[in-house]
């Protein structure tokens, strides 16, 4: 009996902000087969990461949870193994499931030797990061190894540092051309299959683009640096610590041309993302699947790239590292524009639904997500909310070392309406610092009304709608995730640009 429950393709990037795509108003950039993607489908235009950084954002998106539903909350936290993953429940009832990439639901140092229980793969083709600096050894580096063996012997002397990958050799083309073989060959017949494409780029070092790609890149029409001179002093004392402790680098240590040399390469690194996603999905087309797919693009937070003097991603809520793109074209849906506030959770709520689960069992699985299908449903919740639980690292610039913020770093982000009000708990001197945007009137987020005795009304509400809502999540959270903190010295060094 033919099956025809929709195939799945979800394209997951690391690290690209939402106006990085031309569909999403970048300018200067090279994305024509994303935005003939969102121009055929759905284009969310606010879609919030449930945190700004990998492993609690990632394992939001394939659980279906908030930080406090799955227990990741630290970078190097493991998603407990009793969590199960959107991919097992789509396996569960006969899809034919693979991964080819970065996963990241639970701290690398833990990843790299443990499948995760319940992540449902036939397929699972593990790569965290093509520098191999952290996870070692992975199914990109093997296929290397029979394909570009100088590009590996220079991966594994140099890490990120190895400059220039060739388009032909480079982790984003091994993603796609994985993904295209897949559809091609190596799918079981007779079943649905959900496959991921999950690539490293565009995150940092910046520096391993193909040469080939900066010609596609309008040097002259990229954004400018927005805010890079911004009084710190209105803003939370993380922001300053953040200014002066990212993993990266001192940004008031980089020169205005280290900077742009960081947009660029950024932005050529989309470019290749861009064309590779263009083939897989001509393989897609080519093979008959293009009218029976359900295919996603997204990513799990932004990049700063020095925008409010800030690098990468942190204990801030800014929109260029809050919020991502999100793409969806599904068979039967006519193209649209949706503006309503949405979050990586509520994907797994309509992927479930779409492969025929009813919405009693995705509400127990996901009572916190709502199916991006569900325009009045997402309307009517009308909120989204970002939580920093001391997620990130911060370096020591005396000893080189990497840890924990401590004390803690706790902030939460509500998102409502026209506005965004980020809470930093309890913060050293007993009081709450804050940030509260007009979104509408300062959609740059440049000045900060927190302490705008006209805003205090505005900033009350929000507040007790926050309030409320953590009350709820601490009464049902689960135990946190253990931690898998790497003792390895050499991760010490991992991403420093100096
Ligand atoms: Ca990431």
């Amino acid at each position: 009996m033919p099956d025809n429950r929709p195939n799945i393709l979800l394209i997951l990037t690391d690290q690209l902000r939402y106006d990085a795509l031309g569909c999403y108003g970048g300018q200067g950039v090279s994305t024509p087969n994303l935005d003939r993607l969102a121009a055929q489908g759905t284009r969310f235009t606010h879609c919030y990461v449930n945190n700004p950084i990998c492993t609690p954002s990632r394992a939001s998106l394939w659980t279906g949870k908030h930080l406090t539903g799955h227990g990741v909350h630290r970078l190097h936290d493991c998603l407990p193994p009793d969590e199960v993953m959107f991919s097992t429940r789509l396996s569960d009832v006969g899809y034919d499931t693979a991964l080819f990439g970065k996963l990241h639901v639970s701290g690398f140092d833990h990843e790299k030797d443990h499948r995760h229980p319940n992540d449902g793969f036939r397929i699972y083709e593990w790569t965290m990061d093509p520098r191999g600096t952290v996870g070692g050894e992975s199914a990109y580096w093997k296929w290397l190894e029979g394909r570009a063996p100088d590009v590996l012997a220079r991966l594994r002397k140099h890490g990120g540092k190895a400059g220039h990958i060739p388009v032909e050799a480079h982790m984003t083309t091994w993603a796609a051309e994985r993904t295209i073989s897949f559809l091609e060959n190596e799918r079981e017949q007779g079943k649905p299959f959900f496959c991921c494409m999950s690539v490293f780029d565009p995150h940092d070092p910046y520096e391993n683009y193909p040469k080939e790609m900066e010609s596609l890149v309008d040097k002259n029409q990229l954004a400018p640096i927005m805010a890079s001179e911004e009084d710190f002093t209105d803003r939370p004392s993380a922001h300053q610590q953040e200014r002066e402790q990212c993993y990266l680098a001192r940004i008031d240590e980089l020169t205005p041309e280290e900077i742009e040399r960081i947009r660029f390469g950024y932005h050529a690194a989309v470019a290749l993302i861009d064309q590779q996603v263009g083939r897989v999905l001509d393989a897609l087309e080519k093979a008959g699947l293009g009218n029976d797919t359900i295919v996603v693009f997204t990513s799990d937070h932004g990049d700063m790239l020095g925008d409010h003097g800030l690098l990468v991603k942190g204990a801030f809520f800014y929109d260029p590292c809050t919020r991502v793109p999100l793409i969806m074209r599904s068979p039967g849906m006519p193209p649209s524009v949706r503006e309503e506030l949405c979050q990586p959770h509520d994907l797994p709520a309509f992927l479930l639904s779409a492969a025929g689960y009813d919405q009693a069992s995705i509400s127990k699985w996901m009572p916190e997500a709502v199916s991006l299908a569900d325009q009045d449903a997402l309307r009517m919740r009308g909120y989204a909310v970002c939580m920093y639980r001391n997620t990130g690292i911060f370096i020591d610039r005396q000893t080189g070392i990497k840890n924990y913020s401590d004390p803690p770093i706790n902030a939460t982000m509500w998102r409502q309406g026209r506005y965004k009000l980020n809470v930093y708990h309890g913060s050293a001197d007993e009081s709450d610092e804050g940030e509260l945007y007009d979104m509408q009137s300062d959609p740059n987020e440049l000045r900060n009304l927190w302490h705008d005795a006209d805003m205090r009304g505005v900033r009350d509400q929000l507040m007790q709608r926050l309030q409320d809502w953590l009350k709820e999540q601490d009464a049902n959270a689960r135990p946190q995730g253990r931690d898998a903190m790497p003792t390895d010295p050499a991760y010490q060094n991992i991403g420093r640009m100096r």
